[in-house]
């Protein structure tokens, strides 16, 4: 889930009241980001990593043991203020299917998104969203009214996992494919926190390791970030994390299309990110262990919310 600054200009000064606190609060929490530094301006941050890109697209093919991936960037609940302790529902479940167009001997550059699943979900423990939730993520109250609850969803969603051949009616992976989100948050904290609120297992076909993109695209584009009109001065830290226009523009794609903060519209740029990544010659394979096991203090006996426990 891209919890980054959106309309990085105009709403540049608004974020610097609450979004820049929410955000350091999470890359605390990030491991996969443990050790790293950020600039106070992400705006600028992000805008310097864009502007000079000296990278040459090799476009061959590179051996890619993955059949088929799944990119999702889900949105929850949120409440301002509120950071990633917070017990999150899922309110968008939107996956985009990519297969490869070119592989041959295990060799491939050609990926294609055929087909996409979306829902919205309809929240169970507080149903009504806050106002800065909608204005975030352009999710109305009606929509997730009228959404199945998360479980409900997900036996959507097995379905079309099923349909499209990459389980078996059993459950059981028939297809090797490698599920991509943007940072860690998207399976290790929302699914994992939903699946309790809900009360039900966390799915076998979406355990195993995942393939984080912002890193992938941090590391393939690093040393390009460097080089650039403006000098560049040692003593302010370097760029270490991206938000998706970010991560476009590292790779020298045109902006993003739709609204930042829909699900749908995420998941669709993040697979355009992929598909440039793999143009490029990068193999595509999961970069980020994903334990089943976090648990938070809010997290009473077998779905209970123990209130007390919240910050927010
Ligand atoms: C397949 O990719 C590997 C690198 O991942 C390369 O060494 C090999 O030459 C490629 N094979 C073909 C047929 O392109
Ligand atoms: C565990 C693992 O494979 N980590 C890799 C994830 O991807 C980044 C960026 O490509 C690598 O630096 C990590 O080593």
């Amino acid at each position: 889930m891209a919890w980054t600054v959106w309309h990085l200009s105009a709403l540049f000064a608004t974020a610097v009241c609450f979004l820049f606190p929410y955000l350091r609060s999470q890359r605390r929490q990030d491991p996969s980001l443990h050790g790293s530094v950020e600039t106070a301006k992400t705006a600028d941050a992000v805008q310097t990593a864009g502007t000079v890109k000296t990278r040459t697209a090799s476009a061959s093919k590179v051996k890619q043991p993955y059949d088929a991936f799944l990119v999702l960037d889900v949105e929850g609940t949120c409440q301002q203020g509120s950071n990633f302790d917070y017990p999150n529902e899922i309110i968008e479940f939107p996956v985009c299917l990519m297969r490869w167009k070119d592989r041959d001997g295990g060799n491939a550059s050609q990926l294609e998104v055929i087909a996409e699943f979306r829902s919205f979900v309809k929240p169970s423990w507080r149903p009504t969203l806050s106002e800065f939730c909608t204005e975030l993520t352009g999710i109305t109250q009606d929509q997730v009214d009228s959404a199945p609850d998360f479980p409900s969803m997900l036996r959507s969603f097995r379905a079309f996992l099923v349909q499209h051949k990459l389980i078996g009616t059993h459950g059981k992976r028939i297809l090797r494919y490698c599920w991509c989100t943007d940072g860690p948050w998207d399976i290790r904290d929302f699914v994992v926190k939903q699946c309790f609120i809900s009360r039900i297992p966390f799915p076998d076909w979406m355990t195993g390791d995942v393939l984080n993109v912002r890193t992938v695209v941090i590391s393939h584009t690093s040393g390009s970030h460097t080089s650039g009109t403006q000098p560049q001065d040692d003593r302010l830290p370097k760029i270490v994390t991206l938000n998706i226009p970010g991560q476009l523009l590292a790779l020298g794609l045109s902006p993003f299309l739709g609204r930042q903060h829909s699900g749908i519209d995420d998941t669709r740029n993040l697979a355009r990110i992929i598909t440039q990544l793999a143009l490029e010659g990068v193999s595509l394979q999961p970069n980020t262990t994903i334990s089943l096991r976090r648990r938070w203090a809010w997290m009473g006996k077998s779905g209970q919310i123990l209130e007390q426990h919240l910050t927010c």
